[in-house]
């Protein structure tokens, strides 16, 4: 591959080479003279009160080293962890950020809440000895659910949290929106709940820590969507280490999908402890733990009413969501039902009128943050929800009510009555795209044959638009989060013309080896081959925010954009002197920098070998070496939109669904690599699938038990519950990052699950059914049809 293959090519993925040949390296193949093993007690109760720990049996146990609890950390002045974004309530103050111990001291907040770390020479020794662990727990009444949690009464997580109510949050403007309701011809209305979702990255979490005490460096590898951010947050929070003291390094991460973009308690324990031991501790989380220790997504429960005039016209938009935290704030947690929800409520339409009211809330379970589209599919199921009933409702067709309210291509930038403005987009383009592609005309036919053959068929629409590229300091400032989030990018260009690019994000899946080399060999014009990315390692890459918010491309690419013109700025510079021309007279194309209208040229390769051995360089003007960083902090998010088409045939005896066609047509700007923005799509899908029809976070709600703990009870969605998929995209170019690409990472979670709702609805109707909770499950399905038709 020693050809410059650029934007809009499909090389094979760079990485792959070392993941299909067993030579990826991920923490848990991490070795180190004298490891030991680590292992975290957790707690078996929702809520209790620690009357005391008794490990001396453990302790005494073969192989045992240490045996640490929330009250060893407490003496050693161990901090809490910080949530790092936070949020303003209605009232302009703070919400409640009550402490978050890394092991818990004085009460448990949820099961799996962890209450002692053993570190022993091996694991097998390090989890008898925890077995060995006696933990006096006066058990006290527990609450799961957030109508619960809300209620007089209820049990209280946190003393100074009256009502277990972390902030009571609003956006938009509530006069204007009951104006709008006062004058509405037909209100549509529906109670629903967002599942919370469990994760599930295909490699588990896990940690290796070790210090070394003549220098006072602390070594830390984790699984982690952003290393830097864990240095900063564990180093200047919790454990006090000085920056430069502290190395975080997440090499090759086993799919993150979000769960891994938070800074957990494990990793603060693990790195503290190595320095106690004073040796490396390894810890690996099981797949068991992962359920009660990974953050969890999701767990809305909302009301929203739509208000419209006597034409199908959207008029305002209400919504109340109760968002559930869980037992503590995770690192973004209370971002998440907030500013990346409410801000997308006005969907692809025109809706004069917004107001939403968020109650964040605590309660007994495991703390919720991100995952995987996080607040906007949320925010996508609200409105498109919404709009299929009002449709019904008002016997409008269901693309002609969208049709006739979405922002039109001319519209746009767009502002939204919710801070928000999109600065590109054709949301109806892309819906004719997905008709035409699913072949809606044939719909009829496909129905007769199902219902011919005993089975209902339906067939559901959603069109989205998502915020992504986090996060413009700017916007993030108006919505009262505590800072925006840019991206670095350093280009090294070596003497010989190779390139190594520092990067702050992190590629765990997104194929950014690939798609950033491809970014280089456009703009410098040399080899793909001849590029290497680095990332995931803050002793080698300046900074960075790490990758989630779909922000990699976006905000990572637009620095390694901005840093690549630098590059040329400077090669114009080299070439200029080398060649004898004015600066100004020379231009640079397909990797060579040539004097416009004559032959005299310079190679890339030949700039670079001369701006490392320099000859009579004007020093005063021109610096030796080829090496030039970028920060880039956007001035907008990106908006990708699309519009989904899913259909499904139900069987009406036993409710199971088989989705039988997904088709999507999206917009993500200008497509660096197709056939990865397409994986990215199918990924992205497939999880909307799993909500929408399988997966649910379940607990009982006395005990505070996750009831779904295991793949036994937790449905992943599996290959045969996907359909092969018609996927294409419709661009229109973002008007403010330099390539004019737009995020796809998550675009696919969040048109998927409102698209297969709305299709299962769809084959309901005609029983008077309007909505159903996701996911939409046989035996939900059935005792709706069952109760729609008594007998049957
Ligand atoms: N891309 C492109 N053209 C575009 C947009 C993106 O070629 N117009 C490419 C990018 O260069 C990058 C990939 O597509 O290689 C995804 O880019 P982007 O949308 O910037 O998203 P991020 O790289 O920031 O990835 C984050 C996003 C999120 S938020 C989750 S969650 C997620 C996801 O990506 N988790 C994933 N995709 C995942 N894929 C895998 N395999 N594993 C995960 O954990």
């Amino acid at each position: 591959m020693s050809q410059i293959i650029g934007i809009g090519a499909s090389p094979l993925r760079k990485e792959d080479l070392r993941f299909v040949s067993g030579r990826g390296h991920y923490v848990a193949d991490i070795k180190r003279p004298g490891m030991t093993a680590g292992v975290f007690l957790r707690s078996p109760h929702a809520h209790a009160r620690i009357k005391a720990i008794d490990s001396t049996a453990a302790q005494a146990m073969p192989g045992v080293l240490a045996v640490f609890t929330g009250a060893d950390l407490k003496a050693a002045n161990v901090g809490g962890l910080p949530c790092g974004w936070g949020i303003t309530g209605k009232d302009g103050k703070p919400m409640k950020e009550p402490p978050h111990p890394p092991l818990a001291q004085e009460k448990v907040r949820h099961v799996g809440d962890a209450v002692a770390f053993v570190v022993a020479e091996s694991a097998e020794q390090a989890r008898a000895a925890a077995e060995a662990i006696v933990v006096d727990f006066e058990v006290l009444p527990a609450v799961s659910g957030v109508l619960e949690a809300l209620r007089p009464g209820a049990p209280m997580l946190f003393d100074d949290v009256p009502g277990n109510l972390c902030c009571d949050w609003e956006l938009g403007d509530a006069v204007a929106t009951k104006q709008a309701f006062a004058k509405a011809a037909h209100v549509a209305h529906v109670s629903l709940v967002n599942n919370r979702l469990v994760g599930n990255p295909m490699e588990p979490r896990a940690a290796v820590a070790e210090y070394e005490p003549t220098t006072g460096q602390y070594t830390l590898w984790t699984t982690s969507q952003f290393p830097h951010v864990v240095r900063l947050l564990m180093g200047s929070a919790v454990l006090s280490i000085p920056q430069h003291k502290l190395r975080v390094v997440a090499p090759d991460v086993g799919g993150g999908f979000g769960v891994k973009q938070f800074h957990y308690a494990e990793e603060a324990v693990v790195t503290w402890a190595a320095a106690k031991v004073g040796r490396p501790v390894k810890w690996v989380c099981e797949r068991s733990e992962g359920f009660i220790s990974d953050a969890h997504g999701r767990d809305h429960v909302t009301e929203a009413e739509l208000a419209l005039d006597e034409t199908g016209k959207f008029l305002g938009i209400r919504v109340k969501t109760l968002a559930n935290m869980g037992g503590y704030l995770s690192t973004f947690g209370p971002n998440i039902p907030t500013n990346l929800y409410a801000p997308l409520l006005s969907g692809v339409y025109t809706i004069p009128a917004i107001y939403c009211e968020v109650k964040v809330v605590f309660t007994n379970t495991v703390p919720v943050d991100a995952y995987r589209g996080a607040g906007r599919p949320e925010a996508t199921f609200v409105v498109e929800r919404l709009v299929d009933v009002a449709a019904m409702e008002m016997g409008i067709d269901k693309v002609e009510i969208r049709r006739r309210n979405m922002i039109p291509k001319e519209a746009y930038p767009y502002q939204t009555p919710v801070i928000v403005q999109y600065d590109s987009g054709d949301p109806a383009g892309c819906l004719a795209g997905a008709i035409d592609s699913a072949d809606v005309a044939g719909f009829a036919a496909r129905k007769q044959a199902s219902l011919a053959k005993g089975k209902l068929r339906g067939m559901g629409f959603s069109t989205y638009i998502e915020a992504c590229g986090l996060a413009p300091s700017r916007i993030a400032g108006r919505l009262g989060a505590r800072g925006g989030l840019y991206e670095s990018a350093t280009v090294r260009v070596h003497p010989t013309g190779h390139v190594t690019v520092l990067i702050g994000t992190h590629n765990h899946g997104q194929g950014h080896e690939t798609t950033f080399a491809q970014i280089v060999s456009e703009k410098l014009g040399v080899p793909f081959a001849n590029v290497d990315i680095v990332f995931g390692d803050t002793d080698k890459v300046q900074f960075g925010m790490g990758t989630y918010g779909s922000r990699s491309l976006a905000v990572g690419g637009s620095a390694l954009a901005r840093a690549s013109d630098k590059v040329i700025t400077k090669g114009k510079k080299i070439a200029a002197h080398l060649l004898e021309a004015d600066e100004q007279d020379v231009d640079f194309s397909a990797g060579v920098f040539a004097i416009a209208g004559t032959d005299r040229k310079k190679t890339f390769e030949e700039v670079a070998l001369a701006a490392y051995v320099p000859h009579d360089y004007p020093l005063e003007i021109l610096e030796p070496g080829l090496e030039e960083q970028a920060y880039y902090d956007p001035v907008n998010f990106t908006y990708p939109g699309g519009a989904h088409i899913a259909e499904v045939e139900i069987d009406p005896e036993t409710g199971v669904v088989s989705l039988e066609k997904y088709t999507a047509v999206d917009d993500v700007g200008t497509v660096i690599n197709p056939m990865i923005v397409e994986g990215q799509l199918h990924g992205g899908i497939a999880q909307g699938i799993g909500q929408a029809l399988f997966e649910n976070c379940v607990y009982d709600d006395e005990s505070g038990q996750l009831l779904s703990g295991s793949f036994m009870d937790y449905c992943m969605p599996r290959a045969d519950s996907v359909p092969s998929m018609k996927i294409s995209t419709h661009s229109t170019i973002c008007t403010h990052t330099p390539l004019g690409s737009k995020g796809c990472g998550e675009v696919g979670t969040i048109g998927s699950p409102a698209a297969v709702t709305n299709a299962v609805v769809d084959a309901l109707a005609h029983l008077g059914i309007t909505h159903i909770d996701m996911p939409a499950s046989p035996n939900r399905i059935w005792r709706l049809i069952q109760n729609a038709m008594p007998g049957q």
